[in-house]
């Protein structure tokens, strides 16, 4: 699926900026037939949860109602107008004037619809959005409405951060020729002489002929072709690398000039697993980063340019070469500026949850199957499928990408989880066989009692060693650390990467002698798990949960959020930042001597 962009024969406008907002109750039958009964407005993008101060809004449960009037500009006359939202979450119904052009279920994923139908070119319409907030057995991530007594609705879900909602990314009015290029499918192959091909697919909406040109950095042509689908080859390639990215722009033009134009930015690349290696251009890669979360106060998960950049200069700063998209995909924005930056990608789906005897790391409850005809079913199981089809589709074409993450801890060990997770490993494969599948693990599924790893191509480990088990015994949580990593390493021939390992750290509690919550604690924490991944191979990559402290349900164990950042939730450093980056940036410098030849 294309991201809106300008180009000669396209054109966009914004509707960001404030849009009128109502919750359910206060609206009548069909609010998108008038202006809605408010003065509220709420900001696009951003969640709607914290910018009011109104524990209503913040905990409302159900439909809530964003409005704003349109106008496509008269020079659009005749030509395709689509209307596209880059994340309502988690489900939007669409309403142009009295008309309901569009339903898309899944909060973290674009949808868009052709309104040229719906609307006159220079003439203003409503737009009105419905956004349910609501997570079921039939949604991803899953979730239960539970009506009380009084009949309010409240909402159970498992996973460990707070269910923010609305429209949490752009919303845009853009305009194409009515016949015009709707996809495009990149795939690049380095060759052993060192050249490289670059692969693609157009598709097409109409007739034309398509020729695509690749160009350079410096804008110079490369190569060029015609048809829907073809092999460039590029005789010298710049490649895409981790910390030093190189971007050739795709291109693609449909009908000549006075037709359709869009330009795709490709990285040359390749990932493998080999053995015990994750290998990225034939060189094994070892992943230093985070697992993050979009989440920043007032804005909650609205994106925010600002907040991506800083995020991504202190990643530099400590020398972090990559992180998890956890636990849903995030905004475009961000995976472009990967792309751009040489920042590597885990890329993870929405599929955060499905335990239903675990809540926040802690596993115990009342032992109910997770897998049954009652609790995550096939209909789970469809939402999940789509949701993994809508990831693949959107992000197929981000150099960045280089691993799928099909979901995040799921109970694993549980009977039922290999029939559930066995036909969704097969649909990432066949929508992408160009870039390996893990899933995340979590820590009651060991090496002996998984059910479903076997499946994947790279072992993705969450563990809290010395935080949820031996809490405050650092040489314990040492020695479970080592024989779990040394089981599953000679349990299976495959990399494995430590996604999620980390200790709550109230920022400014210092002790002399380090126990839980203390900054001094984190720092030993950490050190500890370096030492142990430094004696084993086979571990190939170490993200630290989290990159910054952020938002959740209230708990017990949690103050004001989860505080597993290295950074607070305003992106301070804690005192261990300084100790990751002495390690990340060493082994940064290292690798890139190294790739560029020199002797270790
Ligand atoms: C893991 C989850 C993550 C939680 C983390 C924690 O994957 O979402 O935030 O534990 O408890 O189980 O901090």
């Amino acid at each position: 699926m294309l991201k809106p962009q300008e180009s000669r024969a396209r054109e966009t406008r914004s509707l960001n900026g404030l849009w009128l907002f109502a919750l359910d109750r206060e609206v009548g039958d069909s609010p998108w037939a008038t202006r809605l009964p408010t003065a509220r407005q709420a900001p696009v993008p951003s969640s709607y949860n914290d910018v009011f101060v109104d524990a209503e809004i913040r905990d409302h449960v159900g439909v809530v109602w964003y409005q704003r009037s349109i106008i496509a500009p008269r020079s659009w006359a005749g030509r395709r107008v689509v209307l596209r939202f880059d994340a309502v979450t988690h489900a939007g119904t669409v309403y142009v004037g009295n008309e309901r052009v569009a339903h898309h279920e899944g909060g973290y994923t674009p949808f868009e619809v052709d309104v040229s139908e719906h609307l006159v070119p220079g003439e203003a319409v409503l737009v009105t959005v419905a956004v349910d907030n609501r997570l079921t057995k039939a949604t991803i991530p899953p979730g239960e409405v539970n009506t009380d007594t009084d009949g309010a609705q409240t909402q159970l879900y498992r996973h460990d951060f707070f269910n923010y909602s609305g429209l949490h990314r752009s919303v845009h009015l853009y305009s194409t020729p009515r016949d015009h290029v709707s996809d495009i499918t990149v795939t690049t192959s380095i060759a052993p002489d060192g050249s490289a091909t670059v692969g693609y697919d157009v598709a097409v909406d109409g007739t034309g002929e398509v020729a695509v040109l690749l160009r350079d950095e410096q804008g110079r042509d490369v190569a060029s072709a015609h048809g829907s689908s073809a092999t460039l080859v590029v005789e010298s390639p710049e490649l895409w690398r981790p910390g030093a990215a190189y971007l050739y722009d795709l291109v693609v033009r449909l009908g000549g000039d006075h037709g359709d134009e869009y330009t795709l930015p490709v990285g040359i690349r390749t990932v493998e697993v080999r053995g015990q290696h994750f290998l990225i251009n034939g060189e094994p890669f070892y992943f230093t980063g985070f697992g993050k979360h979009e989440d920043a106060p007032f804005r909650g998960k609205g994106h925010d340019d600002v907040l991506l950049v800083h995020d991504f200069a202190l990643l530099d700063w400590i020398g972090a070469n990559s992180f998890r998209t956890a636990h849903y995909p995030y905004a475009e924005e961000v995976l472009e500026y990967a792309d751009r930056h040489g920042i590597v990608i885990i890329d993870e789906t929405a599929a955060v949850g499905l335990n239903i005897n675990m809540v926040a790391g802690l596993t115990g409850g009342d032992l109910t199957p997770t897998f049954s005809p009652d609790t995550m079913n096939d209909v789970t199981r469809q939402a999940h499928a789509q949701g993994i089809r809508e990831l693949v589709a959107r992000d197929k074409n981000h150099p960045s990408v280089v691993l799928w993450c099909i979901a995040n801890e799921p109970a694993s060990s549980e009977e039922g989880s290999r029939e559930y997770f066995e036909p969704l490993v097969a649909l990432t494969r066949e929508l992408d066989p160009t870039r390996p599948v893990t899933f995340a693990n979590q820590g009651a599924a060991r090496f002996d009692n998984d059910r479903i790893v076997d499946l994947f191509d790279v072992i993705c480990l969450n563990r809290y060693f010395g935080w949820y088990e031996q809490n405050g015994d650092l040489a314990a949580a040492e020695r479970a650390l080592e024989t779990e990593l040394v089981g599953w390493a000679s349990a299976h021939d495959k990399p494995i990467i430590m996604a999620e390992y980390g200790v709550d750290t109230y920022a400014g509690l210092h002790q002399a002698l380090p126990g839980p919550w203390s900054e001094e604690y984190q720092i030993d924490f950490l050190a500890m798990y370096h030492r142990v991944f430094d004696r084993i191979p086979a571990v190939v990559g170490e993200q630290i949960w989290n990159f910054a402290d952020f938002q959740t349900k209230s708990a017990i164990f949690r103050v004001d959020g989860n505080k597993k950042g290295v950074f607070t939730r305003d992106r301070r450093p804690k005192s261990v930042a300084r100790e990751l980056r002495a390690r990340w940036t060493a082994m940064r410098d290292a690798a890139q001597s190294h790739s560029r030849g020199e002797s270790l």
